[in-house]
């Protein structure tokens, strides 16, 4: 395939409910939606997950932006490779921002998908056509409001629940949780909100047998991690920190984790996603897919990414419905009762584009075509 063209635009599209995390609130998404046309006109979508500010991780929307614009489109535009699996190695001269990159490579997965005429989760070798959901659910303003919000995900059939914690809503709130649930799958994510002084505070969490606790320390740590790990029961999940199959093999080796949530933006797309789940799958390290408030085409493409064969455990991958009033594919993203997605039978992201709710939503457009 030729990339013929990169339309990069922002939508803003504001959260049913706001979602908040150790480190802030959001209210409002600003998202980036890369359209990628190769030289028959056939179209692929991709969205970069960069959040608002540079809190998750560096990037954010508008440095994802200024990366994609200035370096990225102009790496990409007018080449020519064979698979979409050749694109990142396009891109490789430019350091780190694999959220912006991946926009561009997970695109270029689409279009390969479409061209070939098959769901873009059977060219990336899936192996399941229904994948496991949990959900993610912020930190709110009361405890009350917190047991509320889990009662109806878990009526609504959702196989695990995830809770944000924080310095001050955590081994309180936990214990609370299991009082009122105790038999639901249930795990915490910290976002690097702790140091290892804080061990105590883990081993004292281990009692309410969570699944796995979620990068409790630094994002960019792995050794602290694994003196964790050496002195609490409950299993180690790294997000933040695993950034490439390189990473995940030097952690799974120190023992830094037990578990790894895989993100297509923060691994810097489908190819590199592909062999961090092998990476794991090789050392029987289970992983999951996590989420980043994705639009639909960000879903679709998680949805596509949790049907290889290591994601035996339930992902942050969850309905549309949760998130936004009208999504901007068609249809949107359901879950079943049994708290499942079934992968998608048409071609490519094998959701439709809503491209006049797409339109209105638009804040600012630019194309880059070859001269
Ligand atoms: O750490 O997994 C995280 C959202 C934004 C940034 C980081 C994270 C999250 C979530 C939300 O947990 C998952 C989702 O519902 O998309
Ligand atoms: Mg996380």
């Amino acid at each position: 395939m030729k990339i013929a063209s990169i339309e990069l635009r922002e939508i803003r599209l504001p959260l049913i409910h706001f979602f908040e995390t150790s480190f802030g609130r959001t209210t409002e998404r600003r998202i980036l939606l890369v359209r990628v046309r190769d030289e028959d006109g056939t179209e692929g979508w991709g969205e970069c997950t960069a959040g608002e500010g540079p809190f998750y991780s560096e990037e954010w929307t508008e440095s994802a932006w200024s990366v994609i614009k200035n370096w990225l489109a102009p790496m990409t535009v007018g080449r020519e490779v064979e698979r979409a699996s050749g694109v990142s190695s396009l891109m490789r001269s430019v350091r780190g921002n694999r959220m912006a990159k991946a926009a561009i490579e997970t695109a270029c997965w689409d279009i390969e998908a479409r061209r070939a005429g098959v769901p873009l989760w059977k060219l990336l070798g899936g192996v399941r056509e229904e994948i496991a959901c949990g959900v993610s659910i912020g930190i709110q303003d009361t405890p009350e409001a917190l047991l509320d919000k889990i009662s109806r995900e878990v009526a609504a059939g959702y196989q695990r629940i995830k809770i944000k914690i924080k310095p001050g809503w955590d081994a309180g709130i936990v214990e609370r949780v299991r009082a009122q649930f105790p038999d639901i799958g249930l795990m915490v994510d910290a976002n690097s909100a702790y140091t290892l002084d804080d061990a105590p505070l883990f081993r004292e969490m281990d009692v309410h047998n969570l699944m796995m606790v979620e990068q409790p320390l630094a994002y960019d740590d792995m050794v602290d991690h694994a003196r964790l790990q050496e002195r609490i029961a409950t299993p180690v999940c790294l997000d933040e920190s695993i950034r490439s199959s390189a990473d995940a093999r030097k952690a799974i080796e120190m023992g830094a984790c037990r578990i790894v949530n895989v993100k297509l933006g923060r691994v810097g797309g489908h190819g590199e996603a592909q062999e961090v789940e092998r990476v794991c799958r090789e050392r029987n390290v289970p992983v999951w897919c996590g989420g980043m408030l994705e639009s639909g085409i960000g879903r679709a493409h998680n949805i596509a990414l949790a049907t290889l064969a290591g994601f035996t455990l339930p992902g942050d991958v969850s309905a549309s419905a949760r998130y936004w009033e009208e999504e901007i594919i068609e249809p949107p993203v359901t879950v079943s009762s049994r708290g499942t997605i079934n992968a998608p039978a048409a071609p490519g992201i094998g959701f439709e584009i809503k491209r006049q709710r797409i339109d209105a939503l638009t804040v600012r457009k630019e194309s880059y075509t070859a001269e």
